[in-house]
């Protein structure tokens, strides 16, 4: 696949809105490969490990939620830099044309969820992290956290779609309806709140700054997604997850860059 670059469109509904939708971001192979490895999940309960990946699930209603997936077979590795997305990573959150140029993997996480389940409202300009902010400033954008949301299966109505309120990357108020992530609000009817739905292969770009979350599903059967999360390189990953030497040797160079952007500084051996 040719890599996918942001257009003088896309630049403009990233500003404005703090979101896009990148239509057919892998191909449908790339889907089979993804939704093979998918059923090849062992069932975890939550907080087990496997390998180096752990299911932690964000909250008790969130579903199965694999953090560090990218350990979790090969098809995950090829998602690191997939040409679908890498440029605009690069362009929205990779400190593009600075001294620190470079993108950073920051969290990856394979999640399944079935009726009923639903993540709660977070984030909004407003007293936002550092970490997730949008930011543009004389020519090139500056954003923190920002995250690929992949849909591995058709996400309509009532399949839990994402929801952001666009353009409350930049607020400089609360939501007055919406309290705090640990009241576990659903998205599902917050004025200003729209729903992203995807085809499976499209990809919800987002800064983290953006209130989100995942309205509830309330159609049987799963909703599949992969969420990678990108920064800056001298980010470090939130959860204290760290990628194996096997992995990271195995990687190729421009992945490793991405997992690895500054190898640890050590005197010499002996
Ligand atoms: O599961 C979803 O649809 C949203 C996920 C989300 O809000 C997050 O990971 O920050």
């Amino acid at each position: 696949m040719e890599p996918k670059s942001p257009t003088a469109l896309d630049d403009f509904l990233f500003d404005l809105r703090g979101y896009i939708i990148i239509e057919n971001a892998v191909d449908a192979g790339m889907l089979d490969d993804l939704n093979g490895a998918f059923d090849r999940f062992p069932s975890l309960s939550a907080g087990e490990w496997w390998g180096n990946a752990q299911r932690r699930d964000y909250t008790s209603e969130t579903g199965f939620e694999l953090h560090n997936c990218v350990e979790a077979g090969e098809p995950f590795e090829r998602m690191i830099d997939h040409p679908g997305w890498i440029e605009y990573l690069r362009r929205y959150c990779g400190e593009h044309e600075s001294y620190v140029q470079g993108l950073f993997l920051d969290e990856c996480i394979a999640s399944i969820r079935t009726s009923g389940g639903h993540h709660p409202v977070h984030s909004g300009g407003f007293r936002g992290a550092l970490r997730g902010a949008y930011h543009y400033s004389n020519g090139v954008f500056r954003c923190g956290q920002c995250n690929i949301l992949l849909a591995l299966t058709d996400i309509g109505p009532g399949d839990g779609p994402t929801m952001v309120v666009p353009g409350s990357h930049k607020s400089n108020f609360p939501h007055p309806l919406a309290g705090n992530y640990a009241m576990g609000d659903r998205m599902d009817d917050l004025p200003g709140a729209v729903p992203a739905y995807l085809k499976k292969g499209d990809a919800l770009l987002f800064v983290d700054g953006i209130m989100h979350g995942g309205s509830s599903r309330t159609n049987p059967g799963d909703r599949r997604i992969l969420i990678y999360r990108y920064g800056p390189l001298w980010a470090s990953t939130r959860f204290g997850y760290e990628y194996s030497q096997p992995l990271l040797d195995r990687l190729t160079p421009a992945r490793r860059l991405i997992l690895q952007p500054v190898p640890p500084a050590r005197p010499p051996k002996g």
